[in-house]
């Protein structure tokens, strides 16, 4: 399963209103089977709002479970095989759905970019662990943005400017990131099973973070393995490997922006001008006044 058999003129879709979110049909298309899916207790899901350090906490776990054991897994499957994408329906591949009903895996680790609200219920029946990656809403914005330009399954983006304010407005797939992020950190409340991360922490010190994943998931791994998987998931590793780098999946165009673009905090001061932040700011605070969620914006 080395990539797959996708249409290579995927159009740009348009976007909808589902359920009060924005979505595109790629990931509404088989919405029954998705509600019905069957979660296992030892499954794991890995949420995130897009571009918060999906691909990265994937890897991660991935290498925790599978990563001493199965070399073939690590040579010839991609990580969109490995960690299924739940809710995706594309022409011309099998369902989120389907390839994770096929792991034959255990646990199944599992890729969600659902709201909480839109979470089929038996993971939480079934009392799953879940991982949630948030990462700061002005790095997202700028990495959504240049992955909506090189993505054709993906609404255009427009400019920078237009793409913001529509960012600002929930006006993106997935919704709101305010809501997102918000969502899953008031579930922590009632659901003791979420381990909430963030992206910037992941930055500054990896090793740490693996070893938090490590305590939350019950695994333990020797300090020299761990290490070896921190080495692993570096960004440039990433970037290099062919089995973590979306390299092999037609419709993103890496000539416009790569996957793994560049990976760092505080790359939005590259791209908000004074006045946009000032605006973004004043908007973040109102959004955000009713939370105790803190993020950094540079490390
Ligand atoms: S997706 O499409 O939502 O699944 O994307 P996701 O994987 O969540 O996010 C992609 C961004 O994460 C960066 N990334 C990393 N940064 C540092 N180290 C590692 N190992 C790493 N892996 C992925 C990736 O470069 C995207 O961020 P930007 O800012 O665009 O570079």
């Amino acid at each position: 399963m080395e990539g797959f058999d996708l249409p290579l003129t995927v159009s740009r879709p348009e976007l909808i209103d589902f359920e009060g979110i924005s979505m595109v049909h790629y990931f509404t298309d088989n919405w029954e089977n998705l509600q019905n899916f069957q979660a296992r207790p030892d499954d794991i899901l890995i949420a995130t709002y897009p571009k918060a350090g999906t691909t990265w906490v994937s890897y991660i776990l991935d290498l925790l479970y599978f990563g001493s054991t199965a070399q073939e897994r690590q040579t010839s499957l991609p990580i969109y095989f490995r960690v299924p994408f739940l809710e995706t329906a594309f022409p011309g591949m099998p369902s989120g759905v389907e390839l994770a009903d096929k792991l034959p895996t255990t646990p199944r680790l599992i890729k969600t970019h659902l709201p909480i609200q839109l979470v089929p219920k038996s993971f939480w029946e079934q009392n799953c662990r879940v991982v949630y990656v948030a990462r700061n809403a002005k790095d997202t914005a700028v990495s959504f943005f240049h992955f909506d330009r090189m993505n054709m399954s993906q609404p255009d983006p427009g400019d920078w400017n237009t793409f913001l304010q529509k960012f600002m407005d929930g006006k993106n797939v997935f919704g709101p990131w305010y809501d997102h992020v918000c969502g899953y950190w008031e579930k922590k409340l009632t659901y003791s099973n979420i381990h909430y991360m963030f992206f910037e922490d992941m930055a500054k010190d990896t090793g740490r973070e693996v070893e938090h994943l490590c305590s939350f998931l019950g695994i333990s791994a020797p300090i020299e393995e761990r290490e070896r998987i921190t080495e692993a998931v570096h960004f440039d590793a990433m970037k290099q490997n062919n089995m973590t780098n979306y390299s092999n999946i037609p419709f993103l165009d890496f000539k416009i922006s790569p996957f793994m673009r560049k990976g760092k905090v505080g790359d939005w001061k590259n791209h908000f001008t004074v006045a946009q932040n000032e605006q973004f700011d004043e908007h973040y605070k109102q959004k955000m006044k009713s939370t105790t969620l803190q993020f950094r914006t540079q490390i």
